[in-house]
């Protein structure tokens, strides 16, 4: 395998542990937990994960020996730079405390426990993708584990395997099945535990004992380097604005990271839009306004940073996609006779008056994607709309209305973005590849402990890493019950933009100033190697959250 000067010189380096692992450990335990919401439910359909205490590992002088284990690993949902290194945390914190433990890799997500299709991960396997980026020691998948059955079937290759524990690196959803899977087991005195850890680019799993989620960090600090780049692009040719939309799903963290990271002129919160009940005409004016006044300073140029869930956010769009999902659903016998030029006039024929004034409104473009791209349940994926040239062609016609009217003296030419991919696989900074190793080695003590339906913890990360706090969290104590396809489940809390926290607070006090003012900010690309302030710090999100 061909490898660049950074892969080499970065695979040396040794990921920073909390001093609290860098020796043998005892278990703390806390006081009982309780889910956030629904307890008794919760209680009752989680009987032997219910209640657990937190665990927080201290350093113990004393060294402990442990018999040789061997734990089952898996990789779920979509990419997060540093998943490599939760794996290389749980090799070298299992090796550790017996040199003949064993991991094991299930191949493309759960999917690869369900089929029984894995892989041992051996040291030369294990040093190969110490502090690279991606998810392709063992590839990645989003089989949802749900059914008794795959857990059933999962058992059969984990008692083949003699494996005594599985640890799930995923999501909200991931890790909520993966306590699912640890009630079961234990229900069924298998003796199989269960341990979930906190990925995601979207940074939407964390709560008071999840501080973040592995990942966030690298993603935003990539799309906030390309940000900056086309940030100065602009104020250097200063004649196009910049519609750049942003990974993250329902939640608007990433968008907002970026924003605290470069200045935008503009950044869209969804969160904000539904709390507000904006309309898609209140986004648009907005827009068009900052431009207009720009215009009016002589400044035909700027950057809108959008997330890309923006559109299920927007109470009216909600209501009409509502509508076309049933209608579309009942009528598609009929929809698919109809001419495809005609197929715009039919539906706003068909719809309730609201939302045919709203569907006449949009783009050729984004009406069709509305009409058209639906998943297997019969719903729009509404990640598919290319939201950022939705805004920029309704900006384009609002303002050449306010041109004829002359309330717009400028000139309006965009270009569009959209950033996901560029960053989920990126090498892991610094923060990203010493969180990973540490959740991955507190895993693996959470294993020797014998404990099941915890994620790992890592806490205090806005402190140097040797100050770091390591442990475990009941999952259940992450709970509450939401309707999911139409039945109400115990799920782990999403956690959304708050409107009330720090980061946004932080945006709202500057962002008409950012909008007037070209007062970009260039952060460059990440760095490896080099002076501490420069290489280690955290995000802008996570030291505000943090700050007491
Ligand atoms: P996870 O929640 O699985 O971590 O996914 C993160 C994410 O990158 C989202 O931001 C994005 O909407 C989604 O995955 C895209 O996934 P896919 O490439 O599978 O369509």
């Amino acid at each position: 395998m061909t490898k660049s000067a950074l892969q080499i010189a970065r695979a040396a380096y040794q990921p920073k542990l909390p001093k609290a692992l860098k020796s043998a450990v005892v278990a703390a335990e806390g006081a009982a937990t309780q889910s956030v919401a629904n307890q008794e439910e919760i209680k009752k359909l989680f009987p032997n994960t219910y209640g657990m205490p937190l665990i927080k590992f201290e350093a113990t002088g004393e060294s402990v020996s442990f018999p040789a284990m061997n734990v089952g690993v898996i990789l779920s949902g979509g990419q997060a730079p540093g998943g490599h290194n939760v794996i290389s945390g749980i090799f070298d914190g299992i090796k550790k405390l017996n040199k003949d433990s064993k991991l094991y890799g299930f191949i493309l997500g759960p999917g690869g426990l369900v089929d029984h299709n894995y892989m041992e991960l051996t040291a030369e396997i294990v040093d190969e993708y110490r502090n690279t980026g991606g998810f392709d020691i063992i590839g990645s998948g989003r089989t949802k584990l749900e059914e008794e059955e795959q857990f059933d079937k999962g058992y059969e290759i984990l008692k083949e395997l003699n494996i005594k524990a599985l640890v799930i690196i995923g999501g909200d959803d991931s890790n909520t099945n993966a306590c699912v899977l640890a009630e079961y087991y234990a229900a069924k005195k298998y003796g199989v535990q269960v341990i979930g850890c906190p990925k995601t680019i979207d940074g939407d799993l964390k709560n008071e004992m999840i501080e973040t989620s592995f990942g966030f960090d690298t993603a935003c600090k990539t799309y906030s380097e390309v940000i900056g780049n086309i940030q100065r692009d602009c104020n250097s040719a200063r004649k196009y604005w910049h519609f750049i939309k942003l990974m993250g799903r329902s939640a608007s963290h990433i968008a907002l990271e970026c924003a605290l990271q470069v200045q935008p002129n503009m950044c869209i919160i969804s969160e904000e839009v539904e709390a507000k009940d904006m309309s898609l005409d209140d986004i648009v004016a907005g827009i068009a306004k900052v431009v207009a006044d720009r215009a009016a300073q002589g400044n035909n140029f700027g950057t809108v940073l959008i997330p890309e869930g923006l559109v299920e956010f927007i109470p009216a769009m909600k209501r009409l996609i509502s509508e076309l999902n049933d209608f579309l659903a009942a009528n598609a016998e009929e929809f698919s006779q109809i001419k495809k030029s005609h197929q715009r006039d039919y539906i706003i024929r068909k719809l309730s008056p609201e939302n045919a004034t709203i569907y006449a409104s949009l783009p050729e473009g984004v009406a069709r994607q509305l009409s058209l791209d639906r998943d297997p349940h019969g719903n729009v994926q509404v990640s598919l709309i290319e939201t950022e040239k939705l805004l920029s062609e309704m900006v384009a016609t609002k303002l050449a209305q306010w041109k004829e009217e002359g309330k717009f003296v400028g000139k309006f030419a965009a270009q569009h973005h959209f950033f996901g991919y560029e960053g989920r696989c990126a090498a892991p900074s610094n923060f990203d590849a010493d969180y990973c190793y540490s959740l991955g080695y507190a895993a693996s003590a959470l294993i020797a402990n014998g404990k099941t339906g915890y994620m790992s913890s890592v806490r205090n990360t806005t402190a140097p890493a040797d100050e770091w706090i390591a442990g475990g969290v009941p999952i259940t104590m992450m709970m509450n019950m939401e309707r999911r396809h139409g039945e109400m489940k115990p799920v782990i809390q999403k956690a959304l933009v708050k409107l009330e926290g720090a980061p946004f607070k932080t945006f709202v006090a500057q962002r008409e100033r950012w909008a007037m003012e070209t007062d970009y900010v260039y952060p460059g690309p990440i760095q490896y190697f080099g002076p501490t302030e420069v290489c280690d710090q955290p995000t802008k999100t996570l030291q505000l959250e943090q700050a007491k």
